[in-house]
């Protein structure tokens, strides 16, 4: 094989609740702002929602056997808050765990392992109008949650992440108000971002006070940064930039400090000792990645400095081959990204969590020919592989995603599986790719 990856490297896919499980109010499960914000008219493309998404909730027993069908050892999946605590914190439905259970012991039984993540953005809504997570109190019952669901589950996990991406779910949730729940504050922005940190150690610990031996991270989406010109504004708005996008929670959590100019920005919210919970000992860092940022001054934006999201496309660049969300193809940044965190976050253990591609995908004659997606993951891989033999401790890979599905403020339009979904009947096709993917995991690696 032209790419190998090492023994015992770990392949699989990521997923999230929303996007995936529907069964919006099955057994009482409680309203998250994502249920909130999807009804609301105008926010998803379409108007679409995850009410029933792909009913992962009643299938996960035939989309767990697409994974063992290709010997997958691995499946990144998010647990839904409100199906286990409807309101964030009080009563627990027990009919919510036992569906996490079941398909816990359903992966278990075909050598799959969990890879869990505590928070994929589906806040309680009970808790949001409570101020979510500008409200300090927000942590603390967030690790109350953490403690259940090993107190529950945790006799067969071992891999917990505590939050998924929690720059992408407070930039666009909370300062561009382009997610759920939709605010554009300042103040409630970067005191969310401080009580999630302390949500993140306080989980930690309440999790390790029953099991000390879980392998424990935070996932984040991290990328480089680049100027969209040669322009100083641009170029100082590409650090301000960097800073929110992939510091304010790397840091704190993997070196126990914040950037300075952040800090000075939380100086109120911060009180002593703070930075000792924060600053957990972890066992990983779950690395998201799809593209790196072009980023441009923005007086508009309450952070003075943005990408492109939405359907965008990359600021003042022309001409090159863009995904169907209208990111690049830019392995080299996955590359430098990985190196980054071998060589400046103390050569930690790395998971890749996510990473893939969107095409318009359409069934002919039966068949799924994305072969766009198989040269896009052709490519990553290769980066992830030249890493690793650069010395990045690299132990596995979940692609993102299995199936097509709910893409946030997107809706159903974007299509980033392995397996095609028809959403109407809701029947699923792998693709040519999902094909390809079995073939990397039999050779556990693939000629160029
Ligand atoms: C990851 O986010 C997420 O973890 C995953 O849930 C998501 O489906 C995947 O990547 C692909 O996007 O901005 O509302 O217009 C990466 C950040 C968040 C950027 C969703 C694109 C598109 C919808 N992405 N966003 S929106």
């Amino acid at each position: 094989m032209d790419i190998q990856f090492p023994k015992k490297f770990l392949w699989g896919v990521a997923t999230s609740s929303y996007q995936i499980e529907g069964a919006h109010t099955k057994n009482d499960k409680g309203k998250s702002i994502w249920d909130t914000f999807a009804h609301t008219s105008g926010k998803i493309k379409n108007n679409d929602n995850g009410d029933i998404a792909i009913d992962h909730f009643h299938k996960f027993k035939e989309d767990i056997n697409l994974m063992a069908e290709i010997n997958m050892s691995a499946y990144r999946f998010s647990i839904s808050w409100t199906r286990i605590l409807p309101k964030g914190k009080g009563q627990i439905i027990q009919k919510g765990i036992d569906f996490y259970s079941k398909l816990i012991d359903e992966l278990l039984s075909k050598n799959i392992k969990p890879l869990v993540t505590l928070y994929h953005w589906d806040l309680p809504q009970s808790l949001q109008d409570e101020g979510g997570w500008s409200n300090r109190d927000t942590s603390k019952i967030f690790a109350d949650y953490a403690y259940i669901v090993i107190k529950e589950l945790g006799d067969r996990i071992n891999f917990v992440s505590t939050f998924n991406e929690p720059a992408v779910f407070t930039i666009h949730g909370l300062a561009d108000g382009y997610m759920a729940p939709g605010i554009s504050d300042f103040d409630h922005f970067i005191s969310s971002v401080h009580n999630v940190n302390l949500a993140h150690g306080l989980s930690m610990q309440s999790m390790r006070s029953i099991r000390s031996d879980l392998e424990l991270g935070c996932v984040l989406n991290l990328g480089p940064c680049i100027p969209c010109t040669n322009n100083k504004d641009d170029i100082d708005a590409s650090r301000i930039y960097d800073m929110y996008w992939n510091r304010i929670f790397l840091d704190p959590m993997y070196k126990g400090k914040y950037p300075k100019d952040f800090l000075e920005q939380i100086d109120k919210y911060f009180r002593n000792g703070d930075m000792q919970i924060i600053n957990q000992k972890s066992d990983y860092i779950g690395l998201n990645h799809y593209q790196h940022t072009r980023v441009k001054a923005d007086p508009t934006h309450l952070l003075k400095a943005r990408g492109a999201y939405g359907n965008e496309k990359p600021f003042n660049l022309e001409n090159v081959e863009l995904t169907s969300m209208n990111w690049e193809i830019a392995p080299e940044s996955y590359y430098k990204q990985i190196m980054e965190l071998k060589n400046e976050y103390n050569d930690p253990i790395i998971y890749l969590t996510e990473n893939g591609c969107s095409y318009p995908d359409k069934i002919e004659n039966g068949k799924v020919d994305d072969f766009k997606r198989i040269e896009f993951y052709k490519k990553y891989l290769a980066a992830v592989q030249k890493a690793i033999n650069n010395g990045a401790n690299v132990r596995g890979y979940t692609a993102w995603t299995l199936f097509d599905n709910f893409e946030w403020a997107l809706g159903f339009e974007k299509r980033f599986g392995l397996i095609h979904v028809d959403f109407k009947t809701l029947k699923r096709t792998p693709k040519e790719s999902y094909y390809f993917y079995s073939e990397v995991i039999k050779n556990n690696g693939f000629n160029i």
